[in-house]
């Protein structure tokens, strides 16, 4: 045999027993790389005479051609191998049980469910929702909402106050600069009339705070509040829009509701509201009954309130209301004790709590 064909040979048999990809293009290089065995055989044309350069050059290039093809049918061989190989590690087990979805895993807290509800049906009836900082300037949280200096709600005992600035003329009356957790969402509204114009139709929902903690109380609850600012504003309106809310929140087709005279600084006149309802084993229907139950506060917006927010109240008017979202999570979902809310207990919250795509809609319903 000659030398070129025990190479050829040599060669198609490597070819032939490459295992993978990586075998096969080692032997490629080998053979046909810039340094490979055949290339070297094709460098030596170069010096021999013409005609034996013919007579060798056609038989080195066929034994070249006869490897470029072994390779290439070795090559499609070992791909479809690979496929083959990895076609079967990759098979699924189609009987394995299904994991929860990522959508169908956590819950949602009863009280964001019901924020979310509370801005959905606001929303529809055309309010933006308007937030502001929980730390406050006592100016916002209590003078501009009509507090008299001095007011019992002003007092260490309900409010949350940072320590006064150095300067000593930074108290509480003083300039009304100290800073406070916010009490209520009140801030908000004197924030959003301070910067825009009438018609103003807003919610504002968010945390508030007080030093307050028993049974039913929590030092940090949560409200929310609404303002309508426009010149013909008055009291059908907002018995109109809080009947409507009751309604569509609490998920009945009608409701009774009691407006009480009551008194706020900042709304004149102002009333308490009460809906009828039936307490039955430590259950509570809405819609029938004998009883009543208080959810919600409201009334005028003071002139005071309005000019210290820089709103001439010879021309606009408008009414506001604020209702505590703790209580009224707690008689929707049956919740009996306030500190559930706040405990985080995982076992609590699987129970109570709602799946990440139950998000309320008027037309989808708004708990279903
Ligand atoms: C501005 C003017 C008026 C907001 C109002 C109430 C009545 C009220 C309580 C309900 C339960 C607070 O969480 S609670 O304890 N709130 O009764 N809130 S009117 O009136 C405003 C707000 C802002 C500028």
């Amino acid at each position: 045999m000659s030398d070129l064909a025990t190479l050829e040979k040599s060669i198609l048999d490597q070819i032939a027993s490459a295992a993978d990809e990586a075998a096969l293009e080692a032997v490629r290089v080998s053979a046909l790389g810039k340094k490979g065995s055949i290339s070297a055989l094709l460098a030596t044309l170069g010096k021999m005479s013409p005609d034996e350069r013919k007579t060798e050059g056609a038989k080195i290039n066929l034994a070249k051609d006869a490897v470029t093809q072994a390779l290439a049918a070795r090559r499609d061989v070992l791909k479809a191998a690979a496929l083959d190989a990895r076609l079967a590690a990759e098979t699924i087990d189609v009987t394995l049980p299904l994991r929860d979805a990522p959508a169908e895993t956590g819950r949602i807290h009863p009280l964001s469910q019901v924020f979310d509800e509370v801005n959905t049906i606001f929303a529809d009836m055309g309010f933006a929702i308007a937030e502001g900082p929980d730390i406050e300037t006592d100016d916002y949280n209590f003078t501009k909402l009509n507090f008299p200096e001095g007011h019992p709600a002003r007092e260490m005992h309900d409010t949350f106050f940072f320590n006064p600035k150095q300067d000593p003329g930074s108290g509480a009356g003083a300039g009304g600069s100290r800073m406070l957790l916010r009490t209520h969402t009140s801030p908000v509204q004197v924030r959003t009339m301070l910067s825009q114009k009438p018609p103003i139709r807003i919610i504002c929902p968010g945390r508030t705070y007080r030093i307050d903690s028993d049974a039913t109380h929590t030092p940090q609850f949560h409200q929310v509040e609404g303002l309508v600012i426009d010149k013909g504003s008055h009291l059908g309106h907002l018995k109109w829009i809080l009947h409507e809310f009751c309604k569509a929140f609490f998920e009945v087709d009608h409701i009774n509701m009691r407006f009480r005279p009551s008194f706020f600084p900042f709304t004149e006149p102002s009333l308490e509201v009460d809906i009828q309802c039936r307490r039955d084993k430590g259950e509570i229907r809405f819609g029938e009954g004998e009883d009543w139950m208080e959810i919600l506060g409201c009334g005028m917006v003071h002139p005071n309130v309005l000019r210290a927010c820089g709103i001439d109240p010879d021309v606009y008017q408008g009414f506001a209301w604020g209702m505590g979202l703790d209580r009224i999570t707690m008689l929707k979902y049956g919740i009996a004790d306030l500190r559930q809310l706040f405990e985080n207990d995982i076992r609590w919250l699987n129970h109570y709590g709602f799946k990440p795509l139950d998000i309320p809609t008027i037309a989808g319903g708004l708990s279903s």
